[in-house]
């Protein structure tokens, strides 16, 4: 059954949304108020009538579900009224655009009380502004303009309220979510399959694309990354137009599927041939044993810090045992932070509207390189959204100060370590939601290397010439 059928007939509960913000926002601060966010609006390119693509502001999404750009939406928490404002109707644009949805049908659509136009806002705002202390937007910017002298923006108590309660997802933000998931599985899996005319990055690029939107997802929240060889030791590769040869077999492709503005994010890593090199999959399988001891560690109250720390002691045990670590104790490889050459980024982040979610509270500037990049750095909670994507790289850059250091180069030995450098990189991700005794995984795709490997080889069987799309 589709995620989907759980919230079928019913509407984004924006009001609610809107509800809990206020509760939060009122532990802190007690004095009547409302808020009020602009969404984004079309703007054109200079010299040219075509428009930018528009990504929704999260913050009036959260607070409306509306997706029609040039809106507003206010909140009055003492007659908990939520009002949408839609553009007014732009009669010369009709002919262009057809016809924008009437206030009758917003209304129907949308979990608000009140449906009102761009003309109304100034009036609204106004009368309402008599009856609070403050209105808190996020920001005041050229979508609201007229209105700047009656709000406030950037307090950080309001967007905490906002950030706390996007941070925990519910059952309508949960089916969204295993929606996106879904989608992005067939893309993933479809992207194993087409081997037979993937001969460059760009296929495989492609081929997820073409999957996503077959599936009416138009959009990413993120660009795809999808490397060959020694460049998915890039972690944000996203030039994606590089040839796959036979030195640079090992793939990984990062992406994933929107849907209605909520992300998926998801890591596969896989052998063009269908066949793992030695190297490839001893990697693979450190990578996987990461992913598989930390993920047996996730539980509500749990330290996500901890948990990220461990897969760093998984890695060096695993290092010791390939030989790339000289045999020194596992305790002091972790302190002289050499694991983190390899493995650069956090475990995991806080996945919603926004690929890197709100609430994680990272330290960039956090002493500790192991902890460094690590964003999401709090206590895990029942409702949250995260990723659990360790990862293992060989980059000369990443590893050039580790190498020539002395006091860290002694722990490494290069032979053993040089014959690693063309498998590049491993990620493998799955996004995960926080349960009361554990975690449900939203991503299915099979993350198993043998699994992997037949899928592959049975499509190197196909010929090439079947596919809808060879070029
Ligand atoms: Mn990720």
């Amino acid at each position: 059954m589709s995620a989907l059928a759980a919230i079928h007939g019913k509407k984004y509960p924006a009001k609610d949304h809107a509800r809990r913000v206020f509760h939060h926002y009122s532990k802190n601060l007690n004095h009547e108020c409302a808020f009020f966010i602009s969404g984004e609006n079309l703007e054109l390119y200079d010299y040219c009538d075509q428009t930018k693509p528009l990504r929704q502001n999260r913050y009036f999404y959260y607070l409306s579900g509306c997706d029609i750009p040039g809106s507003h939406v206010l909140y009055v928490p003492k007659t908990d009224q939520l009002t949408l404002f839609l553009p007014d109707l732009d009669e010369e644009d009709v002919m262009w655009s057809g016809l924008p949805l009437s206030r009758e049908d917003a209304l129907a659509k949308f979990d608000v009380d009140d449906v009102q136009f761009a003309s109304d806002l100034k009036a609204s705002i106004e009368e309402v502004s008599k009856k609070v202390e403050v209105i808190e937007t996020t920001d005041i910017n050229k979508w609201n303009e007229d209105v700047r002298l009656l709000i406030r923006e950037n307090n950080p108590v309001f967007f905490e309220a906002l950030d706390e309660c996007r941070m925990i997802k519910d059952d309508y933000e949960i089916a969204l979510m295993k929606h996106a998931a879904h989608i992005t599985d067939n893309c993933h899996l479809a992207v194993m399959r087409a081997v037979p005319i993937e001969h460059n990055e760009t296929h495989i690029h492609a081929e997820f694309m073409y999957h996503a939107l077959r599936q009416h997802s138009k959009q990413q929240l993120y660009d795809p990354i999808c490397c060959a060889g020694p460049n998915c030791s890039t972690l944000h590769y996203v030039k994606n137009d590089d040839e796959i040869d036979p030195t640079r077999r090992s793939i990984l492709i990062d992406a994933g599927a929107e849907w209605s503005c909520y992300a998926s994010d998801v890591t596969r890593c896989f052998p063009i041939n269908g066949d793992w090199t030695k190297e490839h999959l001893e990697i693979y399988n450190i990578v996987l044993k990461m992913q598989q001891v930390t993920m047996s560690m996730i539980r509500p109250g749990a330290s996500w810090d901890e948990i990220h720390l461990e897969a760093h002691r998984v890695l060096i045990r695993e290092f010791i045992k390939l030989g790339i670590f000289k045999e020194f104790s596992e305790k002091e490889l972790f302190e002289l932070n050499i694991s983190a050459g390899f493995f650069p980024h956090g475990l995991g982040h806080l996945l919603g509207m926004d690929t890197h979610d709100v609430g994680g509270r990272p330290n960039y500037e956090d002493p500790d390189p192991k902890l460094r990049y690590l964003r999401l750095r709090r206590d895990l909670q029942e409702g949250m959204v995260l990723t659990d994507e360790p990862g293992v790289y060989f980059s000369p850059f990443l590893l050039k100060d580790i190498l020539k250091n002395p006091a860290t180069s002694k722990y490494i030995d290069t032979d053993v370590l040089d014959r690693y450098y063309y498998v590049g990189g491993v990620r493998i991700e799955d996004d995960l939601l926080i349960t009361t005794d554990g975690f449900e995984n939203f991503t299915k795709i099979t993350s198993d290397p043998k699994e992997i490997s037949r899928i592959v080889n049975e499509a190197l069987k196909k010929d090439a010439s079947d596919f809808h799309n060879v070029v």
